[in-house]
């Protein structure tokens, strides 16, 4: 029997609209045009500032010799309370400088700052009713908080948020011992009154540091805390402060490093992938990307193990295109300064930012599913769009390609300096004639306005289980990303489909 290969023709036509997925719903039912009033200033923000500060940068990573530690530097080297208390009457950072530090995340473009008000190893950070290992029982005695509420709010435009761990490796309270802690006995632990103290710690943040954005929490993952506890919280520091923003390490719903909420029945309002950036973006869903500039969280005077601005600005972008916001690590040395790597990396990317923040901030994921050269982010402004190409990768022929794009394209332009960019639309392909180098090897952004939301076709793919076969063969029909509201249409005697094509309704035979 002759095999016979048929050449299946489809050509997808399809309007892929934007759909809105399932919000991370919290513990706590909100109507979505409260929710989104709630996150309406974190998602424009797109860009923040994590800062690890403590004790743990007095060692600054080393121990005994070994010098590959960070923030986690009680428990990878196995240091007893006592001996780790001591830093307490050593911690006296002369060189701090609150309005410096907010200073440099705005020159940045960041639009808040997230700072360890208490990490895992439980010292806090401020001048807390609850404990005296907190800043007021060190040399330095001053309420490092209140000072960054205190420029936050003088020099304005970043907003001050609070990372608090609840694993806590000092209270006495907290019902687990790391396994090598032989000199901490769990008697006469009690549990309820740790979470009195998480509360009345947290009542503290919130209520006196002035308007505080985000309660970033972590160390969730210990069998200490549970679902309950976790949407308990949630609810008591959004009665606290209604309009807080609320990470989803609050609960037990994170899947992760990848971060994402697991399901909607967890607390939390947005994802937390932890040094790294999703494939995708994931419409409708809040997500920030945290990461590292070195290996560290915390100070290690040795690790130079730092990304290159090239490298951190990439990453900006390819967030942002997923519709994420990028937390940017800063880990402070003991005299209260950033390493100058971080200063840096910071200058670098404030410059990229003076001259396109514009292609960060308040835009949502990009309408293409892949652009070989760049990234794409978006903004809608009601009768047109605005569609940011980001370009790392500059054409050698000067011609910038993109295809599938349904809709009129008005303006093209560079986003620095507003040089126009001449382009030509034949049917659903753009084609931009860019200057022969790129303006920024980096990423240069080019404006592309078009009118109405961005309307891009995508091929289907044709799914079949054998390429070759005798009389009869099931073939699928799929779209990347995804089918939406798309409707296929497609022909199986070679001949292009069209709007009277047949319509996709399942695998064919
Ligand atoms: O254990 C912490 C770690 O020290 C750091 O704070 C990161 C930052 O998100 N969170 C935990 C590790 O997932």
């Amino acid at each position: 029997m002759p095999t016979a290969l048929y050449r299946l023709t489809l050509a997808g036509i399809l309007a892929l609209t934007l759909y809105t997925g399932a919000a991370q719903t919290p513990a706590i039912t909100e109507p979505p045009a409260q929710r989104d009033q709630r996150m309406a200033w974190w998602r424009e923000a797109r860009f923040g500032m994590f800062i690890h500060w403590g004790l743990y940068a007095i060692p600054a990573g080393e121990w005994n010799g070994a010098t590959n530690y960070g923030e986690w530097i009680r428990h990878s080297a196995q240091i007893p309370l006592e001996t780790y208390d001591r830093f307490v009457h050593q911690f006296n950072p002369t060189a701090f400088n609150a309005e410096a530090w907010v200073q440099m995340a705005k020159d940045a473009g960041m639009k808040y700052i997230v700072i360890t008000s208490k990490h895992h190893d439980g010292f806090c950070l401020w001048d807390s009713k609850e404990t005296d290992f907190d800043v007021a029982s060190t040399p330095f005695r001053r309420d490092i908080l209140k000072e960054l509420a205190d420029a936050c709010r003088k020099i304005g435009g970043v907003k001050l948020c609070f990372y608090h761990s609840i694993m806590d490796w000092h209270h006495p309270d907290y019902t687990l011992r790391r396994g090598w802690e032989t000199d901490r006995p769990l008697a006469g632990a009690d549990r309820a009154r740790f979470i009195i103290y998480l509360k009345k710690q947290l009542k503290e943040l919130v209520t006196n540091y002035g308007d505080i954005g985000v309660l970033w929490f972590d160390g969730e993952w210990e069998e200490f805390w549970t679902h309950a506890d976790g949407k308990d919280l949630y609810n008591y520091v959004r009665s606290l402060k209604p309009d807080i923003i609320v990470n989803n390490r609050v609960d037990k719903g994170r899947g992760g490093m990848a971060g994402m909420t697991s399901s909607s029945e967890y607390a939390g309002d947005f994802g937390t992938p932890e040094q790294e950036i999703p494939e995708t973006g994931l419409p409708g869903v809040d997500w920030e990307s945290c990461m590292t500039m070195n290996d560290n969280w915390g100070y290690n005077k040795n690790d130079l193990h730092f990304k290159t601005s090239e490298d951190l600005l990439r990453k900006l972008a390819d967030i942002a295109s997923k519709g994420g916001n990028f937390l940017l690590n800063i880990g402070p040395k003991a005299d209260g300064t950033f390493p100058q790597q971080s200063i840096d990396r910071l200058r670098d990317i404030g410059a990229w930012m003076r001259l396109n923040g514009e292609s960060i901030y308040g835009t949502s994921a990009s309408p293409f599913h892949h652009t070989a050269w760049g990234r794409v982010t978006q903004k809608n402004l009601g009768k047109t769009s605005r569609l940011y190409f980001h370009v790392f990768d500059w054409p050698k022929s000067g011609l910038l390609e993109v295809h599938n794009l349904g809709n009129t394209v008005t303006k093209a332009y560079l986003l620095a300096g507003g040089q126009a960019v001449p382009f030509r639309k034949k049917g659903f392909s753009l084609s931009l004639q860019l200057p022969s180098a790129a303006p920024d090897p980096i990423n240069t952004v080019i404006v592309v306005e078009i009118k109405g939301a961005p309307e891009v076709f995508h091929t289907p793919q044709i799914e079949a289980y054998h390429t070759e076969f005798i009389s009869t063969m099931e073939v699928a029909l799929s779209l990347p990303g995804g089918q939406g509201k798309a409707v296929l249409r497609y022909t199986t005697d070679g001949t292009a489909p069209g709007p009277k094509s047949s319509v996709y309704r399942g695998p064919l035979i």
